[in-house]
């Protein structure tokens, strides 16, 4: 397919699921939302505003469970399947072949710390989706890392803008301790909904739990809401 059908395909179907989601996305406003219901990175206004509970910090603190995989770009692969039209295995000149988008974000995580203005660069997932065209009858993804990690959104969650598998930040590779070479983030949820050295996404006809979600930890996650468990 020569590249600029692709990116007409891609520009297709990303609408077609915005306008499909829309509806849903509203009913869970968030930060990066025109109009939000929390008050947080945009209507921040530039300023330090965390969510309840939640304290700054300026450094990243590294959570994992224990193992850090060591994943070499050309053994690296994305397996993207379950309820879509499309599955792929991408290796990782495909991935990086999809749009690309730069973003500046927050990162709260629920064991209390906030980092601000994180800046990242890669892949939105709603391009991804938008790539492999998720089914009528999908709801939710799960994410799998290549250590034992998994981790449940809800569709209307993943597709916000915001939501991007980075490979970059600050202007370098991702390190590995972070999530290197690819993770995803979620600026609008608590940070271990974004998988680190993220390996599939299995978009799902119903909402599962994940590694922490099956321990206790919310489904959905907001820290606008303090929605820490479940
Ligand atoms: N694969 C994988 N992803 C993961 C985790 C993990 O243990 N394994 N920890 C999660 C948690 S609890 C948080 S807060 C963030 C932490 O990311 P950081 O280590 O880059 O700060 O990653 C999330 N993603
Ligand atoms: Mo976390």
């Amino acid at each position: 397919m020569e590249e600029s059908e692709k990116l007409d395909r891609i520009v297709e179907a990303r609408m077609k699921l915005k306008a499909r989601f829309e509806n849903k996305m509203k009913l869970t406003p968030s930060v990066a939302d025109d109009k939000p219901m929390g008050y947080g990175n945009l209507n921040r206004h530039g300023m330090p505003v965390t969510p309840v509970g939640q304290t700054l910090t300026t450094k990243w603190p590294v959570l994992d469970l224990g193992t850090q995989p060591d994943i070499s770009l050309d053994k690296w692969r994305l397996i993207v399947d379950g309820e879509v039209e499309n599955p792929v295995t991408l290796i990782w000149k495909e991935f990086m072949d999809l749009p690309q988008s730069d973003d500046v974000s927050d990162f709260h995580c629920v064991t209390t710390w906030s980092k601000l203005n994180m800046k990242w660069k890669g892949v939105r997932f709603m391009d991804l989706a938008a790539f492999v065209q998720p089914k009528e009858t999908a709801t939710h993804i799960m994410c799998y890392g290549y250590d034992d990690y998994s981790t449940n959104v809800s569709l209307e969650e993943a597709l916000k803008p915001d939501v991007l598998l980075v490979h970059t930040y600050n202007d370098a590779p991702l390190p590995k301790e972070h999530g290197g070479p690819l993770r995803m983030i979620t600026p609008q949820l608590y940070a271990w909904k974004g998988s680190k050295w993220i390996s599939r996404i299995e978009f799902m006809k119903k909402n599962r739990l994940g590694f922490w979600e099956e321990r206790g930890y919310s489904s959905t996650a907001y820290p606008w809401r303090n929605d820490r468990y479940s």
